[in-house]
């Protein structure tokens, strides 16, 4: 692949000036760089027009990187990359890596909470800029299945590989088989046998599904979603984590969006795609992840004992996140900056 540092300034400018076009024409909002005013020719009149009566806001962002939950170390290791100049596909498959080999993390990756038989299984998917799509679905023994996503994506002729076959094609590729399941996540296994109660927390702060969306410095967007879905889940259940569209959606011209908590919920209403289709049709970010959640409540009163999250990005640079209770917060990385932003949410008192 071409080094980012070597992509011309011409190929830059014409893509912000691409960018800038498209959003204000969808928008109206005027979202600009100045590089993208200077760069238009009389032959977008009509994008010019736009240009000058706009408000032109803060400069987007030189890269951004965006993440489910108080995942900081993670999102701060994305952005780092995407700060030296690393595709955006690459900087989140290693950031989510992070997460994905800590065994406190008890919902992704090594020491994650297994089936209610014991197995811990794996789901994860990635989106490239261009659209590519890869997933992996059950999978057991394997640490780092968001990179296994990508293989999936650029190594073969499908897009999804679930249980045996993905673990198998996992070794093919020169993954390490590791057993999944440590001694305390084994003992709390053992723990919950005892009732047998299934209930899905409505948080699990600090240690929760990791979604991570960016945007690197050639203004190219990807996704990805990497989880052990929820704890002591019936064996053979999925998720919408590594469903396109549910867990995910990345469409670069326009943003991006992914989701955590009852993939049973966002998988019914198609929530990632939902919220990029809404960004699509003018909508900002935040308001995108309102609207997504939104579609969620209003079917009963159900909402009440699950969490289900969303966070987005827009081509322009925005960002935004919405849940359905307290407690979900989103993390951002962007020129340097670190910061946890608490979300708001659906249940929040007037
Ligand atoms: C799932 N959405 O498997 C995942 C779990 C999750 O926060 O995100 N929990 O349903």
């Amino acid at each position: 692949m071409k080094p980012v540092e070597v992509q011309s300034k011409t190929h830059q400018t014409r893509m912000n000036r691409r960018k800038f076009i498209q959003n204000t024409a969808l928008t109206g909002a005027g979202i600009a760089t100045g590089v993208a005013a200077i760069s238009c020719k009389e032959s977008d009149t009509k994008a010019l027009e736009t240009i000058e009566t706009a408000s032109v806001p803060l400069a987007k962002p030189t890269y951004i990187s965006i993440s489910t939950w108080n995942t900081e170390k993670a999102n701060t290791t994305s952005g780092e990359l995407l700060a030296q100049g690393k595709p955006a596909l690459d900087a989140i498959i290693d950031g989510v890596a992070i997460e994905e080999a800590n065994e406190e993390n008890t919902t992704v990756g090594i020491g994650a909470t297994p089936d209610r038989e014991g197995n811990v299984t794996l789901d994860a998917c990635v989106m490239s800029p261009e659209g590519d799509y890869g997933a992996v679905l059950a999978v057991e023994n394997i640490v780092h299945v968001a990179a296994l996503a990508r293989k999936v994506m650029e190594e073969t002729p499908h897009v999804i590989m679930a249980g045996k076959g993905a673990e198998e094609f996992a070794y093919t590729q020169g993954f390490k088989k590791q057993k999944l399941l440590t001694p305390s996540s084994e003992k709390a296994w053992k723990e919950w046998l005892k009732t047998s109660n299934y209930q899905p927390a409505i948080n699990v702060e600090n240690h929760d599904t990791i979604g991570m969306l960016a945007m690197d410095t050639s203004g190219k967007i990807a996704g990805v979603c990497t989880t052990s879905g929820l704890g002591y889940k019936m064996k053979g259940r999925v998720g919408d984590s590594p469903i396109i569209g549910a867990g995910l959606f990345v469409d670069d011209q326009i943003g991006a969006a992914v989701a955590t908590g009852m993939g049973e919920e966002v998988l019914k209403t198609v929530g990632s795609f939902l919220v990029v289709e809404l960004m699509r049709n003018g909508m900002s970010p935040q308001k995108a992840c309102e609207e997504a959640i939104h579609r969620i409540v209003k079917k009963g009163d159900r909402y009440k004992d699950f969490q289900v999250a969303y966070i987005a990005m827009n081509n322009a640079g925005e960002t935004g996140s919405y849940a359905i209770h307290e407690g979900f917060t989103m993390m951002k990385y962007s020129d340097g900056k670190s910061e946890a932003i608490v979300s708001d949410h659906f249940t929040k008192k007037p």
